[in-house]
């Protein structure tokens, strides 16, 4: 196998694989639109490129797309089942899916925080097969984009911020299934001295304004990999599709959707902190409050909830319509919701319906007879099982991450 790790050699394979992957475009759309998660290239270095930045359908009854991202409207999660369907679950690329051979796939584990500090030119390495084999494990939780629902901060705060405008479609809910990261740690001779993880991809580097900021990593502690982190090789049943990481992602429950590295190739274990531009100069809060440095890394996510609803949803008057929606947080289960449907000033609980655990969302559905023609509000508010609720207001940060705020959801009733 080709060393990916080696420049030369990564941009000779890749140059051939250009002109070679044309032709294999038609059979990689067809094999993707038929939910063939297990799409197999043959290719010396494992890894090829699609000519769109996301491999599978994204038809617009499904997904808004911004550039190599795309997510998921909220009105296609209406009749669904507690699960966010793969063909719907919104994508997230720094750059571009790459696919993947499972056959020459193996994951690298090195670092000073193993026993015997092997290099990154020897590292303990894992089949695709290797991971079947090893105690599997399920495991329903959600990931979400530390970005999702930054474009209230612009529409409901007047507020400037940087990154895709995502509404409340950068999330979803999976069914995964793995092997626990710790059990793949303890078998490559995990340290009691290792501090740090760094989980890396084998997308293509990732370049902020011309800058080489190299393959998508960002630093994992030790405490959080051995507490719930899943190496998931199956998503909703099925191998993860090449879009969601084939053959192998992280899950990092309940934090922010960056942990959760896809593509994954190898892990540096240290045994002294890690950094990357990925918990240094993103994925940290920044702006007025905040040191120049930014907050602390962001791990957990905040409080959310959303309306099954099409954005300007057109309703009936007279007619009692029941309004579906889902809330979810990084802290643990959903107590309560609370929907207004006169802008806030008065609230009703919403009916809780299902929680899979306390690393997914709850489902919840609530009555509404509007009796009169105009234009409407919808606000759902959400409490967690530590007492966090949903703010009027979300904290300012210059690049938009964590807005929490209760989402003023317009509709129509005619
Ligand atoms: N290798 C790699 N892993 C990655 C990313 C990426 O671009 N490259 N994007 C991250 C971000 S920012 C998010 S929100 C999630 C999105 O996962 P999804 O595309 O399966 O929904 O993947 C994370 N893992
Ligand atoms: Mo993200």
């Amino acid at each position: 196998m080709d060393d990916l790790t080696d420049e030369a050699t990564y941009q000779q394979v890749r140059a051939a694989q250009w002109h070679r992957h044309l032709s294999r475009r038609n059979l990689l759309r067809a094999s993707a639109g038929a939910g063939l998660g297990a799409t197999i290239l043959t290719s010396s270095a494992g890894r090829a490129f699609a000519d769109d930045p996301i491999v599978k359908p994204l038809p617009p009854e499904l997904f808004t797309v911004y550039g190599t991202n795309a997510e998921t409207k909220w009105e296609a999660m209406r009749g669904q089942g507690y699960l966010t369907p793969t063909d719907r679950f919104f994508v997230r690329n720094h750059t571009r899916t790459p696919l993947i051979d499972a056959k020459t796939w193996r994951l690298k584990l090195w670092g000073t925080g193993l026993r015997d500090s092997p290099g990154e030119d020897r590292p303990v390495e894992f089949s695709y097969e290797d991971l079947l084999r090893l105690p599997a494990e399920g495991l329903t939780a959600f990931i979400e984009c530390t970005g999702n629902g930054r474009s209230f901060y612009t529409t409901q705060q007047g507020q400037t911020v940087s990154g895709t405008p995502w509404k409340l479609g950068g999330v979803g809910v999976a069914h995964w299934r793995g092997v626990r990261l710790s059990t793949v740690l303890e078998r490559a001779g995990l340290s009691r001295r290792a501090v740090d993880l760094l989980p890396r991809g084998l997308d293509a580097e990732f370049l902020d304004k011309g800058v080489n900021l190299g393959r998508v990593r960002r630093p994992l502690p030790v405490a959080k990999a051995l507490k719930d982190v899943l190496l998931a090789y199956e998503m909703n049943g099925r191998p993860l599709q090449p879009d969601h990481g084939f053959p192998v992602r992280l899950v990092v429950p309940s934090w922010v959707g960056i942990a959760s590295i896809k593509w994954l190739g190898d892990i540096q274990v240290a045994d002294q902190p890690l950094f990357s531009p990925w918990n240094t100069q993103y994925y940290r809060l920044f702006g007025p409050g905040y040191p120049p440095e930014g907050s602390a890394p962001l791990t957990r996510q905040v409080v959310k909830s959303a309306f099954e609803l099409p954005w300007n949803a057109q309703l009936t008057t007279g007619r009692t319509q029941v309004l579906h929606g889902r809330s979810w947080s990084g802290n643990g289960r959903i107590r309560q919701v609370e929907v207004s449907v006169d802008g806030g000033v008065t609230w009703r609980r919403a009916h809780p319906r299902d929680q899979r655990g306390s690393r997914a969302w709850l489902t919840w559905e609530v009555h509404w007879r509007p009796e009169h023609p105009g234009s409407y509000e919808l606000l759902a508010r959400a409490t967690d099982e530590t007492g966090a609720t949903q703010p009027d207001l979300a904290p300012y940060n210059t690049l938009g991450y964590l807005f929490g705020a209760v989402v003023r959801h317009p509709v129509t009733v005619a």
